[in-house]
């Protein structure tokens, strides 16, 4: 492939598989640096639930292969940080002492974006200073005026949370160990297929739902709170809260005090009002009403943030639709909790429970053990699965 300009000096990456831990040197790092417990990840709280028992078959691939370069850089200048935003293909890093403007080497993004990873918030990265990487300062950090930097290692994910997003994986997030899947009780509307939705992605990038229903004020008829009831008898961790009256906030701070959560869900639901109820330093903007009828998104950029009482969340921006990535429709049973003790007494060993005689499943549907709403939601995802082009 022929390079613009540049002159041929600078060798190609080496591909090796490493052991990014153990075989590296260590980069230089502040001994304050707030992201650390983000990266040690959730060491605290590893408590089992019974809704984590998941069979996950399709496993997302975790590869090791990282690029290495062979033009003379010293481990020794390799930078450490987590990836607290992206604007762009631009990655905002913070090392512990300071924020730096990122892009990712060429070669690791061509081999990111093959596997379908590319950097995204939450990854723990490791990069060099544009002094030392031998390329030119691109000016990307604008009136911030940051550091630039150049990502040369993304390391492992232990999760990572991702959605098909205009016939490509978006990756949301990486190695958060709790999604709060958040709706509304009313404006927007609740949806419950939504709330599968998110659950299944969940389950499938390993992390840890927690389901949240906010505006509980709107909840006049008792609706919301009966959903909850459902997921909560299913084994999820539920709240029902109100941004603005504080209801089951407290409860909601100590499921994820400590830890390091995503909220997600549909614009306009209140996360980010959560957020800012939660914990006021952070003050987040919000939207208005009439953002919200217009369809106008409020939080436009994914965030890492600190909270004062411990622990770090994303705030993402809100999600319409939420189409799965990459999840096989023969998957999809081991996300259904209620559906996976039920599978070895199918009739047939490969029953995909959407039509098939002996179903256990369909019994349990037709006795009412599983809810109607949930089968419907399977069944909706199970086609839209099997009609996914593999790419
Ligand atoms: N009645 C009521 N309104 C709320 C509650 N929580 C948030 N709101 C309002 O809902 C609107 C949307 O809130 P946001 O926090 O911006 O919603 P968001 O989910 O972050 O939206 P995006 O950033 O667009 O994804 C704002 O006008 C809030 O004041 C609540 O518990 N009850
Ligand atoms: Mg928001
Ligand atoms: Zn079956």
């Amino acid at each position: 492939m022929a390079k613009k300009g540049k002159g041929s000096k600078k060798k190609a990456g080496r591909k090796v598989r490493v052991d990014l831990r153990k075989n590296r040197a260590k980069a230089v790092r502040d001994k304050n640096v707030w992201t650390r417990g983000f990266r040690d990840g959730d060491i605290k709280h590893q408590d089992t639930k019974n809704v984590e028992q998941v069979r996950a078959k399709g496993d997302l691939s975790r590869k090791r292969t990282i690029i290495t370069q062979d033009d003379g850089v010293e481990d020794g200048h390799l930078r450490e940080g987590v990836v607290v935003a992206m604007r762009g293909r631009v990655a905002e890093v913070d090392d512990g002492e300071k924020r730096w403007v990122c892009t990712v080497r060429r070669l690791l993004r061509t081999r990111l974006m093959k596997e379908r990873h590319p950097v995204t918030v939450g990854d723990d990265v490791r990069f060099l200073p544009v002094e030392v990487s031998g390329e030119e300062s691109r000016g990307i950090s604008g009136a911030q005026d940051l550091p630039e930097g150049v990502i040369e290692v993304v390391g492992d994910r232990r999760t990572m949370l991702v959605r098909r997003y205009d016939r490509r994986t978006h990756v949301l997030a990486a190695n958060v160990d709790v999604a709060v899947i958040v709706m509304a009780a009313d404006q927007p509307t609740l949806r419950r297929h939504l709330i599968d939705r998110y659950l299944v992605s969940v389950h499938q990038g390993k992390m840890r739902p927690v389901v949240c229903i906010n505006k509980s004020d709107f909840d006049r008829d008792g609706f919301a709170a009966s959903v909850l009831d459902c997921y909560a008898g299913l084994g999820y961790r539920c709240f029902l809260t109100c941004a603005t009256t504080r209801t089951g906030l407290d409860a909601l701070q100590e499921e994820l005090s400590g830890r390091t959560s995503v909220l997600v869900g549909p614009s306009g639901v209140g996360k980010s009002s959560l957020l800012n109820a939660l914990d006021a330093g952070l003050s987040l903007q919000v939207g208005t009403l009439t953002d919200l009828q217009r369809g106008r998104h409020t939080t436009t950029t994914t965030r890492l943030l600190r909270w004062a009482f411990g622990g770090y969340v994303v705030d993402t921006p809100g999600m319409r639709q939420f189409e799965l990535a990459d999840v096989k429709p023969e998957e999809l049973e081991a996300y259904f909790v209620e559906f996976v003790d039920l599978i070895s007494e199918c009739r047939f060993a490969d029953c995909s429970h959407t039509h098939e005689e002996g179903c256990a499943v369909k019994t349990a549907v037709e006795e009412g053990t599983i809810a109607a709403e949930r089968y419907d939601s399977y069944c909706r995802m199970y086609e839209e699965c099997s009609a996914e082009p593999r790419y």
